[in-house]
Order: structure tokens, then sequence, then C-alpha cells
């Protein structure tokens, strides 16, 4: 931090990812003051933390990025197709430092805790340091996937071994080479880094609870021509990504999976496969994921793939995901995932069928062996959505906990803002889709719509905005009737709080997708936002 920084401003931003970073520009522009405080040493969030080996995003580099500036759109340029944490840690430090957005944050410094205070009309925040900063306006930008997970399994305290988490991934790297490791969980960041650590690694141990669909990545560098041609597109480009369902150039065809003729569907299916991408499922048939038939005609395909990739039968069967439906969880893209089981020095255990019992000195003991490993690397995923949140000890009118009145499940106004917390905004919040697509493209609109919101409060000379109890209960059944029309609630995943043992069984984000949730707050902003209540 740099220099004596104000004890009262309009504004407390906390996080300096895709979405503190875009909070803290605006707010500049607007006049409005404020403190920006990032737990971690530098700009980045997401990507600052997750530094695995194969970290990379699943959206394609011309939108997984920022579209608030031209210049910087024309300016930067992508090396491939889903690009990798490195270069995306890259792209937000040269962001941060292209609009001097480093000096506007207090790095290292954790918010420790924020309470509304009703008789100063304000928030008052404590911070890590020491600090105690009061604001107006509380603004969350703390992401959705950043509060690390790693499963209470007894006697990691005893492991003779180093282990990591793939979201809290040391800085100088983990050098494998020559060791035994073991890896717990493949969902996207195992999927993402086994391939990677197999390379490295002298025999490498697969620890899977649930067998994983995941559909290839084809990441390939990008060509010049496919670069200039991006360029000269990309405001269409974008504009496409708006109003989509999951904020990507394409939505899902006009055509259904059950009515199409079955050589025909193959053959999309195959094409789309050879693509690769999410466009695999989320550009192909509409009724994949609303109908459990056409869903299990895709299964099938992806199935019959990891039949054919994986040499070893009794190893692809174990492989082969069964008992719930593609794509409700969230489905990873890969570079030689399944290919890797085929590996002298990889192997896979079934924990579902055979439990981890207890880590010990030299590795893990699962129910009938004892594996022994001079690393673990737990992959083992996020409380999503709401931990960070509930995390950070946030105190509403009356000292209401916010984790208190979440005890049943979040409860949220357009995943925005929550009764009892006036002032308070969440970017990408419990009940907004942010997680269900694109998150940059999620992000922008939130603080877009946020700083507009905090606009018109300040030219009301309004002291405060929360939700009514009414637009709370609406947008929370809205939310759950949405989510009970496809057939994601039929699976344990961290979209329903499943991946945590005791969290509430509830659907997470908002799947009326991104253009409708787009338009719908656009609406409520020009009826002068309706469901809250301004005083
Ligand atoms: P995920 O997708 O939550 O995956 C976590 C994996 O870890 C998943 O395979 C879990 O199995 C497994 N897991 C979790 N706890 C355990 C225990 N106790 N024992 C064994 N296995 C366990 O997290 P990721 O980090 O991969 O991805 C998070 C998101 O980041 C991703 O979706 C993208 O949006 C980016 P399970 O399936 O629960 O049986």
């Amino acid at each position: 931090s740099t220099g004596a920084r104000a004890g009262v401003v309009d504004a407390v931003v906390i996080g300096a990812g895709f979405a503190g970073l875009y909070t803290v520009y605006r707010l500049r522009e607007m006049g409005i003051s404020y403190r920006a405080f990032e737990q971690g040493g530098g700009v980045g969030g997401t990507w600052y933390w997750n530094r695995y080996p194969g970290a990379s995003s699943d959206s394609e580099s011309w939108v997984y990025s920022f579209t608030f500036s031209k210049e910087l759109e024309q300016e930067w340029t992508w090396s491939c197709r889903f690009p990798e944490q490195p270069e995306i840690l890259r792209y937000l430090e040269h962001v941060a430092d292209r609009f001097d957005l480093k000096s506007q944050f207090d790095f290292d410094t954790r918010v420790s805790g924020a309470t509304y205070d009703e008789a100063g009309a304000c928030w008052v925040v404590q911070t890590s340091s020491g600090e105690t900063v009061k604001a107006k306006y509380l603004i969350t930008a703390v992401g959705c996937l950043s509060a690390a997970q790693v499963p209470k399994i007894p006697g990691l305290d005893q492991f003779k071994g180093k282990w990591y988490h793939t979201g809290q991934w040391p800085h100088e790297g983990v050098d494998f080479t020559g060791k035994t490791v073991g890896v717990v969980g493949t969902g996207s960041s195992g999927i993402q880094s086994i391939p990677i650590i197999a390379k490295q690694a002298r025999h490498l141990t697969v620890f899977q609870r649930t067998a994983n669909f995941s559909v290839p990545a084809r990441n390939a560098p990008l060509s010049k021509d496919r670069v200039d041609q991006l360029k000269r597109d990309i405001g269409q480009i974008r504009e496409t990504c708006r109003w989509a369902n999951i904020g990507q150039p394409y939505d899902f065809r006009d055509a259904e999976a059950l009515k199409v003729p079955a050589a025909e569907r193959q053959q999309q299916f195959e094409a789309d496969w050879q693509k690769g991408g999410f466009e695999w499922m989320f550009g192909s048939y509409k009724d994949l994921l609303a109908d459990r038939n056409a869903n299990e005609l895709a299964a099938d395909f992806v199935r019959d793939k990891i039949r054919s990739i994986v040499k070893n039968p009794d190893v692809a069967n174990k492989l082969i995901p069964k008992g719930y439906p593609i794509g409700t969880k969230r489905l990873p893209l890969d570079q030689n995932y399944f290919e890797t089981y085929n590996r002298d020095n990889v192997d896979l255990v079934d924990v579902r069928a055979n439990p981890i019992e207890a880590i010990v000195a030299d590795g893990i003991r699962t129910k009938d062996q004892t594996y022994k490993l001079d690393a673990i690397v737990f992959a083992t995923g996020f409380d999503a959505m709401t931990g960070p949140l509930t995390r950070i000890g946030i105190r509403g009118r009356g000292g209401q906990k916010l984790e208190d009145k979440w005890s049943h499940g979040p409860q949220t106004y357009l995943g925005v803002a929550t009764l009892g917390f006036p002032n308070m905004f969440m970017i990408t919040g419990p009940g907004s889709p942010s997680v269900l697509g694109n998150m940059p493209t999620s992000i922008e609109q939130h603080v877009e719509w946020i700083c507009g919101c905090i606009s018109h409060i300040q030219k009301q000379g309004a002291s405060t905005i929360e939700p009514t109890q009414s637009a709370e209960e609406h947008w929370g059944q809205h939310v759950k009737e949405l989510a009970d029309a496809t057939l994601f609630p039929q699976t344990d995943s961290w979209y329903m709080g499943a991946n945590i043992p005791g969290k509430p069984r509830v659907f997470l984000p908002y799947i009326g997708g991104f253009g409708t949730y787009r338009k719908l707050c656009n609406e409520i902003a020009e009826k002068g936002y309706e469901g809250f209540s301004i005083r």
C-alpha cells in the first residue's frame, strides 16, 4: 500500500481479480471514493491462486477478457485458443498497469470482518492489517470458486510428504520429477493437471470418487490470420456473448437430439467433438440438459469415446461416468486426460468402492490398501459461490451474520444483494448466472449494473438500498423453478452445494441464461430499481 489512506470512503471493494479490477476502474471514473483490499500479494484473483500445472481457462481467450476498452482489446494478443494461467495472469497484470489500478489496492490485506452500523449508516470494515475503514457501500468481488476445500481426512497432519490444494498452489511451482504422486479429485482442476503431473512424476495414482465426463479442449496456437480476423470481428463476437445463454459466442441449436435421425445426430456430435470446447455441449441440441433421454444420447457418445481411448477395459470401465446426466456436474475440457490412463506410470483408484480411510505418514490408506506417496495433490474443489462470502465475517442489520441468514441456502435478489445487508453489492453472487458461463461477461454486466445503481442512489441523495422481502423471496423461487425444469438438481455437484458436507442442497446459480438475466436486470433498473427499497 502507498502511504496514508482514507479511513472513511464511499465504497470498500474486496478482491483484485477480474471483478475487483473493473469495479475500481469504474468507481474511479465515477468519482466515488473507495478503498480496495486484496488478500493476495498481487492482482489476478483465481489466476493468482490457481497455479497448478495445466490451469487454463475453458472459455476461448478472445472472450475470456474485458470488453470495456476497445484499445485494450486491440492491443492485447492472445497466444492460443484456451489461455493458460500464466498468460491470463500476465493479461490481468497488463490491465492493472495500463489503467494504473495496482496503486489503488492494498495487497496482502484480507478483509477480516464487515459490520453494518445502522446509526452511522455505513459499513465498518476490518482488515488483517488492523485497520478499520468506514464506507457507505460494500462491494464484494471475491469470486465464486475461491474458498478452497481440503477434505477433512484423518491423519493429514501425520503426512511426511508435501501436500497441495490446486487452488492454493505454491508460486515457485512444484517439481514432481522422480516423485510418487497422488491426485485426489477428478473435477476440472484434476482433469487439467493429471496429464501434466503424469508426465513429470515417476508414478501417479489418481483417487477418483465420481467418474467425470470430459470433452477435448483442442487447444492450439492462434495464427496471425486468426488473430487479425478475431480483432476485426470482436465487436460482434462480444455482442453475441452478452445475449447468449452462457455468455459464449454460440447458443443451443434450435433442434432436439430426440427428433433428429440417429445417423445425423451421431455425425453432428462427432463434428462438434472434433472442434473441441464447450460448444460440443452448449452449442448442441437444446434438449440435452432438459430431457434425460436426450442427455443419455450425448452421455453415451462420450462413454464410447472413453472406451475407444482407454486401452485397459477395466480402467475404462472405472472412468466411464454412470448414474448422472452429462453436463450437470461442471463439464471439464481436457487435453489428453483419458489418454493419460494408457501410461505405464498411472493408476486409477475408485475411492467410492474403496474409500480413503486415512492419510498416513507415507501416503493414503484406503479400505483395502496403503498407497505410498511423496506428494498429495488435492484437486478437491471449493465451497462454491457462498463460501467466499460467508467466510468473511459479514454482519448486517442487528448484527445478523450472513452465514446465519443463509444457513438454509443463500437468499438474494438477482444474486446481487440480500435483505438486511443494506448497500452491500455482490459481484456474481449466488442467484446470478456467473458460474454457468463465461465469467468475464458476467462480471462486466454485474459491475456495470452495480455502478449504475450506485450512481442512482447518489443522485437521489438516498442513504440505503436493499431488496424487499417479497422481491428476494420471488427471486429465490424463480431460481429454484428454473433449475427444477432442468436435469441439474438430480446430480451431486458443487452447483448444488453437494461437495461440502452439511451444505444445504440448493441450486446456487441462476440458470435462465446470461441474456435473459441481463435484460431483466436492465428492466429492473429502468423501473427505478424495482424490488429494492431505497431510503
Ligand atoms: P470440483 O469440480 O468440485 O472437483 C472436485 C473433485 O474432488 C471431484 O472429483 C470430487 O469428487 C473430488 N472430491 C472432493 N472431495 C473429495 C473427497 N473427500 N474424497 C475424494 N474425492 C473428493 O473442483 P475443481 O477444482 O476441479 O473445479 C472447480 C471449478 O473451477 C470448476 O468446476 C471450474 O468452474 C473451475 P465428487 O465428484 O464430488 O464425487
